[in-house]
């Protein structure tokens, strides 16, 4: 019985030292509003730059890939000079402006009252 338990425990200690290692590198990879100083600007599904993030590497008018379409619901500008979410509206026939944010290096801003219904974006240098 004793032999058994200081098994599991010697178990127990091996992943807690595996968790203690992958920590860290977690946390760096989805550190809040963390986007590529070389890219216009990035995209991000949750809130205050979290979640899975879409890098903005094109200027000009786009409709954004279907993966991150209707699910926007953080951005950034960084070396845009002002980024422009769009969402469409079926009864205008029309796509509408709804969220902007302004740069170079600019801070995040949450897409509120609009999340979650962007579909395109402009990029303007
Ligand atoms: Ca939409």
């Amino acid at each position: 019985m004793k032999k058994s338990l200081t098994r599991t425990t010697a178990a127990l200690a091996t992943v807690a030292a595996a968790t203690a290692v992958l920590t860290p590198a977690e946390a760096a990879t989805t550190a809040a509003w963390d986007c590529p100083a070389d890219a216009y600007g990035c995209l991000w599904d949750g809130y205050h730059g979290t979640g899975d993030r879409y890098v903005v590497r094109a200027t000009g008018g786009y409709l954004l890939p279907a993966g991150y379409k209707d699910k926007i619901s953080s951005m950034r500008a960084v070396r845009a000079r002002k980024i422009i979410l769009y969402n469409w509206h079926a009864d205008k026939a029309a796509y509408v402006p709804i969220y902007e944010v302004f740069g170079p290096n600019g801070v995040g801003a949450n897409v509120l009252p609009h999340e979650n219904t962007a579909d395109r974006i402009v990029v303007q240098v």
